[in-house]
């Protein structure tokens, strides 16, 4: 079989050439300088839209991280426990042939992540519904992290992506940040931001830690986990009282019906669901209404929290309210195209006509199916396909996903081995997202082209030629001889795609698909209420590191990065420390899931009666403290703010402060940092 044929790397040549980064959902360019066929520093790209010539620090040093430790050559291991033996592809993807034919196409699992191209997404979607027959397809990143946001979105706006750009953030009059840190998670954004501010508009920053964002906002509101949907729906009818919407929005659908709702919310009420003060919450009221040029962006605050689902309507009904523009990003590089290109169960995130000319196009589509999160907390998948991803480190109760994965049949599509591939029966490697070719969509929603930067070191090849071989084999074929073939079945058959335009990507050309709003309604939500705590727990919540992504396997391979990290630590209020007298003191967090020990640390973003914990650190898993519960609506776990209970020794440790459940005043905030 070939491997990708990238002649332009010659052997000793020097050459710069742009690829796209592999970490974040703003996609960023990058400026790779290419050497003996090996990316040997990684530079800004001026002329990129989305970064502005800023990229982060993690885009900047992801060479670094390219060639250690990576995955070369397809491994198979004869049973769960048996050696690993490097072999070819073909017989690698015989293997894989020969368990899929033999197995019951509803036990067969395909897991896509959001670090593949739209075209691996495609030809994999395809290969699950169309050749192995089997429904069990899912946007595997998604459904941990945005697919609330989404499904909200296209209940909302009746398109599944942010209505907003970029772009707009810097002629908007306010911008209301909701349960999201752009400062450590989206920094070119948050520079925009910055700029904006200090141009005039006006930032209010929400959410239950006063994350690194509130520093550079107007006003922080910290309101109680689960408070969400009481003091938005209190925003929204301060503005229908003072008739500061939108033009013409009492002829949206659903209109009347959410004005009764934000009626029963009055300050008495809204007040209760928050950490500051009720001034604070009039203020972001007033300002709310007297915008006329607003943005709205939400992040995993909402998605992974207790409000889940319901904060997020309100959040999105506001905007629609203000006509303002949703600028919510996305976790991973491609997370949003994934998604678009169908990784749902039984194709149902995509609209009947879609389905039915895919069903032209491929053959019958099975409807049905279940969600990655269910079959591997509640199913038993007999094969599991997964694109990489480390779900024994990134999901709820590791012990149960490690049990799934053990009982079935894995295949890693996957760069660098992790914990998952621990038990995988097949390991494919691929290319990072500097090495591939095809698409990717931003969170933007803006379509950019991937170019290979530098070639892949090994035999990596990517999904779309691997599901491509896998289909011939089973007796299938999907046609495709280039990645650009796929593009093409894209723009013809993914719903929102038509409007971009193969030629200019392939010149180089970023593209857009469709942005909302078309056929806007008002939704309604099950209000949860803020969280009850039980007397004597703390609430944990978990961070994102500036320096790491997510769990850390690329990052922590970055020497400059690893340096700046800590170790990890258990991080409370610094009043709350220094009442216990436990600076430095390794204490012991329990939930009703699992345990972790690390030193006791001061941070001023964490709430009297919190406790942080940063999802990189390696040692001390974070996801045995999360119990293995799905949200009703998305089948998310909900892995923010979990009561714990804090042990020095044997001795309980009980929050100082006032109960949480009693809605103290937060002693942190913009302020104070
Ligand atoms: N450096 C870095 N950048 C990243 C990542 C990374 O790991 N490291 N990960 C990427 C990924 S996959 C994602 S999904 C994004 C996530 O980025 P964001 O969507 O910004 O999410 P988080 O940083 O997880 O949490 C956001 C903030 O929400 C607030 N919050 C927490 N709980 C609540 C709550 O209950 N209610 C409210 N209102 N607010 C709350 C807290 O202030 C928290 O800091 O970042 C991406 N970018
Ligand atoms: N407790 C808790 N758990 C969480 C979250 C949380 O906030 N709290 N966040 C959730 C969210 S938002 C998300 S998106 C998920 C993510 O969940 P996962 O996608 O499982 O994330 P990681 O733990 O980073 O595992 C990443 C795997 O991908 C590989 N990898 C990393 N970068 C690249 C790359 O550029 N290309 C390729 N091909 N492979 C790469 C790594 O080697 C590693 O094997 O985690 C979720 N889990
Ligand atoms: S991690 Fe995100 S913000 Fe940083 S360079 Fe990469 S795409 Fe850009
Ligand atoms: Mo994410």
């Amino acid at each position: 079989m070939r491997r990708n044929d990238i002649n332009i790397f010659k052997a000793n040549a020097r050459v710069a050439s742009l690829g796209i980064c592999p970490y974040c959902g703003l996609a960023c360019r990058l400026r790779f300088e290419v050497r003996g066929g090996r990316a040997s520093s990684t530079g800004p790209d001026p002329s990129d839209p989305v970064s502005g010539g800023s990229p982060c620090i993690r885009g900047l040093t992801v060479h670094e991280a390219m060639y250690r430790g990576r995955l070369m050559a397809p491994i198979v291991r004869g049973g769960k426990r048996g050696r690993p033996r490097t072999v070819g592809w073909r017989e690698a993807l015989e293997i894989v042939a020969r368990e899929l034919a033999g197995s019951d196409p509803e036990g067969v699992h395909f897991a896509i992540s959001g670090r593949v191209t739209n075209e691996d997404a495609l030809a994999l979607v395809r290969t699950a519904l169309a050749v192995v027959g089997t429904p069990n397809v899912d946007n595997a990143s998604a459904r941990v992290c945005h697919s609330s946001t989404v499904d909200a979105l296209r209940e909302i706006y009746g398109v599944p992506a942010s209505t907003g750009t970029l772009d707009d953030i810097g002629g908007l009059d306010l911008l209301l940040l909701a349960g999201t840190n752009p400062a450590v998670d989206y920094p070119p954004m948050y520079s925009r931001i910055s700029r904006a501010r200090a141009r005039g508009t006006a930032v209010v920053y929400m959410g239950s830690v006063a994350a690194e964002t509130s520093r550079a906002s107007d006003l922080s509101l910290l309101v109680r986990p689960g408070g969400e949907v009481a003091v938005l729906n209190y925003i929204a009818r301060e503005v229908i009282e003072s008739r500061a919407y939108a033009d013409g929005v009492e002829l949206v659908d659903g209109f009347r019906e959410y004005r009764e709702w934000v009626m029963g919310y009055d300050l008495t009420r809204a007040a209760d669901a928050l950490m500051g003060s009720p001034g604070e919450l009039r203020r972001a009221a007033e300002l709310v209404a007297g915008s006329a040029r607003m943005g709205v962006a939400s992040g995993m605050g909402l998605a992974h929290g207790p409000g889940g689902c319901a904060a997020l309507r309100s959040l999105y009904d506001l905007a629609l309210l203000k006509g303002a523009r949703v600028l919510t990003m996305r976790g991973l590089v491609n997370v949003q195209g994934v998604g678009d290109m169908g990784a749902c169960p039984g194709l149902r995130c995509w609209d009947d006509a879609s389905r039915s000319r895919a069903e032209g196009r491929w053959g019958p589509i099975p409807g049905g199916g279940i969600t990655f999160t269910d079959a591997l907390l509640r199913g038993s998948p007999e094969v599991i396909l997964m694109t990489d991803m480390n779900p024994v480190h990134s999901m709820p109760s590791p012990r149960a996903v490690e049990r799934a994965l053990e009982n079935s049949f894995v295949v890693c599509m996957c760069s660098y081995p992790n914990e998952t591939t621990e038990l995988a029966d097949v390991l494919l490697p691929t290319p990072l997202m500097p090495e591939r070719e095809g698409t990717v969509t931003n969170g933007e929603r803006r379509v950019r082209p991937v170019r290979p930067a530098a070639p892949p070191p090994g035999s990596q090849l990517q999904e779309w030629r691997i599901a491509s071989e896998l289909a011939r084999i089973l007796g299938r074929e999907l046609g495709y001889s280039s990645a650009m073939d796929v593009t093409r079945e894209m723009v013809e058959l993914v719903p929102g795609y038509r409007s971009v335009d193969p030629g200019a990507l392939a010149s180089g050309l970023d593209q857009w698909a469709q942005k909302g709003p078309i056929r806007p309604r008002f939704a309604l939500a099950t209000d949860p209420g803020p969280i009850d705590v039980p007397p004597g727990s703390w609430l944990l919540v978990d961070l994102r590191s500036p320096h790491h992504f997510l769990g850390g396997e690329v990052t922590w391979r970055v020497r400059s990065l690893a340096r700046a990290s800590g170790g990890p630590a258990v991080l409370m209020n610094p009043a709350d420390l220094e009442e216990l007298g436990i600076e430095g003191l390794r204490v012991r967090v329990c939930s009703d899931a699992g345990c972790l020990e690390a030193p006791a640390r001061g941070s001023a973003v964490i709430p009297r009666g919190f406790i942080g914990y940063h999802l990189s650190n390696r040692r001390a898993r974070y996801n045995d403290l999360v119990p293995p519960e799905l949200s009703e609506c998305s089948r998310t776990p909900r892995y923010k703010f979990i009561p714990v209970r804090v042990y020095l020794g044997d001795a309980q440790l009980v929050p100082p402060s006032a109960e949480i459940s009693a809605a103290p005043r937060a002693e942190t905030g913009a302020d104070s940092l």
